[in-house]
């Protein structure tokens, strides 16, 4: 899912998907502007006003939301000048509407309220997680520059050895080359999209401070982290202790993985005293690193199941993909998508015009104009991101019936965590059971470790990613890197957090963090960590629900309905309460706990210490 641009980390009011958007139809808007006077003029608020600021707020939040998805789905599924025109034209509104309520909002604040309604109130005083600042101007320059950020990158393409490379064929390079020099080229290359974006970022950066700072916040990091329903300090610190808890894997991994890659390709290429060359891994990023798993997996292991080939060997299409994605969650109980969902998705990259290619999910009416968009490839991987965007489809849905305050998930990992807690159930069980692998083929208890590894490669390789995204974000708005330090400061985190380096010296006009989506694409990235804590918890419960023994690896919950039920009866809350009682509702806990992870990995944990016992980890 894409963020919810314009307003609030926590409660998000705008449909939340994809990017929002456009005008207020005067007649509305002369009623809220009214609604609101009557309240300011006024010195002590009642329960009234609030109420009827409530109202008139959420019946002028659906119109606009409405809209704005409508201009944002036309601009990322066509990139032209007009279609940026019409976004950045939508965005300044929303942003300007975002200010607006927000400072309405606050004039409640010493008014005893219901705890339903305050909660609402507080989420509109939030604001949005890119907040303009009230000054003439400043929310149009904003969202022209945010369009810019976001188009530059859904249309970046660099030339390798005479031809024209889109990052989706990059990617592919990644992927299957073994050539260290290739690699590097075409790693480098792509990060020549990214110089172009920094003076834009820098600014953008400016203007939301100073937007934040209106709203009572340090910075606009204060304000993100604000979003979780508990201090932001507080929340700093839910981060850390959370990484601490499953750092322990990772640098086992990290330590396994470069000695593999140190045995294939040299010391030279992969010194074992250093942190590890972020092209070799398979991943544009670093993030994810299945793509090599071939290249580490256990010697004389048993053979696990490669996913990618058991898709081509079927000739599965893309569409074929996310059918069978959405009969998983049909399987446990859920409504089938609407006959719109396939008429009006991007399933496939089109031809002839530029795409913002990066998987999203929207729901375009906050009702069943439910949609994905992807440039979707037949691989293991894209099989995973169809679910994870289902996910986010069907959590939509879920809450659908939610005031608009309320259409969002419990906190923003929840979002990310939904579709990825069904992916975890592709055991190879599962497989056999769609027709995608021969009963014959499933691997036995001795290739536990192999599945085990290749998913450790995705889901562990990630963590450390998707902490230092947003700790590299902090930094920036907090001052602490000024935009001579951008560059730098990446790789600082990179290299403290995932033990990754560049493969070369960058150059000083570098901006290697506008060469990864989220940065140009102003989404929040802390979720994507919280929902690789999440999905695990979510899968052990849903395994405890439905009774399943033996390891959480080989647990599947395909086709139990009573696992259906209970996680919609999460689902459906939004963020009507705070995120621990929609955690409670499903796992009976209130608490975002890594033990789940860890128990997942245990085998492998136990197996990586025994191989790594001589070696000298660490970089
Ligand atoms: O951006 C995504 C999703 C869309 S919400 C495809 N993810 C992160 C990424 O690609 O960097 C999923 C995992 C992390
Ligand atoms: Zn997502």
């Amino acid at each position: 899912m894409k963020h919810a641009l314009l307003l609030a980390t926590s409660l998000s009011l705008f449909a939340l998907t994809a990017c929002q958007n456009p005008t207020i139809d005067s007649e509305t808007s002369q009623t809220v502007k009214d609604a609101v006077e009557t309240v300011t003029q006024n010195d002590a608020p009642t329960l009234q006003d609030a109420k009827e600021f409530l109202e008139t707020t959420e019946a002028r939040l659906v119109e606009f939301n409405l809209r704005s998805a409508k201009t944002a789905w036309a601009k990322a599924t066509n990139i032209t000048d007009a279609t940026n025109e019409a976004e950045a034209i939508v965005n300044a509104e929303g942003a300007k509407l975002s200010t607006e309520l927000s400072n309405a909002a606050k004039r409640f604040n010493d008014l005893s309220l219901p705890a339903d309604m305050r909660r609402k109130i507080d989420g509109l005083k939030r604001g949005s997680s890119f907040p303009a600042p009230e000054k003439e101007g400043a929310a149009d320059e904003l969202a022209q520059i945010m369009t810019r950020l976001d188009s530059r990158y859904g249309t970046g393409k660099f030339t390798y050895k005479g031809e024209t490379l889109t990052l989706g064929q990059a990617s592919d390079v990644i992927a299957e080359s073994r050539d260290p020099a290739e690699l590097q080229a075409i790693w480098e290359g792509w990060r020549t999209i990214s110089p172009a974006m920094k003076d834009d970022y820098a600014r953008m950066v400016e203007i939301i401070n100073e937007g934040a700072r209106e709203l009572g916040y340090d910075d606009a990091g204060a304000l993100w982290r604000g979003g979780y329903d508990m201090d932001g300090d507080a929340f700093t610190k839910e981060a850390d202790r959370l990484w601490g808890q499953v750092k322990p894997l990772y640098d086992q991994l990290h330590c396994y993985v470069r000695s593999e890659l140190n045995e294939k390709y040299g010391d030279t290429v992969v010194p074992l005293d250093q942190p590890i060359r972020a092209d070799i891994l398979g991943n544009m990023w670093g993030q994810s690193w299945g793509n090599v798993f071939d290249e580490v997996a256990p010697a004389n292991a048993v053979k696990g199941v490669d996913v990618t080939q058991l898709l081509k060997d079927k000739n599965y299409d893309p569409v074929k993909m996310v059918e069978v994605g959405e009969k998983f969650f049909t399987s446990m109980g859920f409504a089938p998508l609407p006959e719109t969902f396939w008429e009006r998705s991007q399933i496939v990259k089109p031809e002839g015009r530029e795409v913002v290619c990066h998987a999203s999910a929207w729901n375009l009416d906050d009702k069943d104009d439910v949609r994905i968009k992807m440039c979707t490839k037949v691989n293991a991987e894209d099989f995973s991101t169809v679910h994870h965007e289902l996910g986010h489809n069907f959590y939509q849905r879920a809450y659908k019936d939610q005031p608009v305050f309320y259409r969002s998930g419990a906190n923003d990992g929840f979002h990310e965590a939904i579709g990825d807690m069904i992916a975890l159930s592709i055991t190879p069980e599962y497989l056999v059971e769609i027709g995608l692998l021969e009963k014959e083929a499933v691997p036995g208890a001795d290739a536990d470790l192999t599945l085990l590894m290749r998913q450790a490669m995705d889901k562990v390789a990630f963590l450390p990613f998707g902490l230092m995204v947003d700790q590299w974000r902090w930094k920036v708005f907090s001052g602490e890197y000024s935009p001579a330090d951008y560059n730098d400061g990446w790789w600082e985190l990179r290299e403290k957090y995932q033990g990754l380096r560049a493969p070369s010296e960058r150059p000083a006009d570098a901006f290697d963090p506008g060469a990864k989506y989220h940065i140009p694409g102003n989404t929040p990235y802390m979720r994507y960590f919280l929902a690789h804590i999440l999905q695990f918890q979510f899968h052990k419960a849903a395994c405890d629900i439905a009774g399943v023994e033996g390891p959480l690896h080989r647990c599947s919950v395909y086709n139990n309905k009573e696992v259906g039920a209970r996680f919609n009866a999460m689902m459906e809350m939004g963020q009507s309460k705070p995120w621990p009682d929609a955690l409670e509702a499903f796992t009976g806990t209130r608490d975002m706990d890594g033990s789940a992870i860890l128990e997942y990995f245990a085998p492998l944990m136990t197996y990586l210490e025994a191989e790594n016992k001589d070696k000298s980890c660490g970089w």
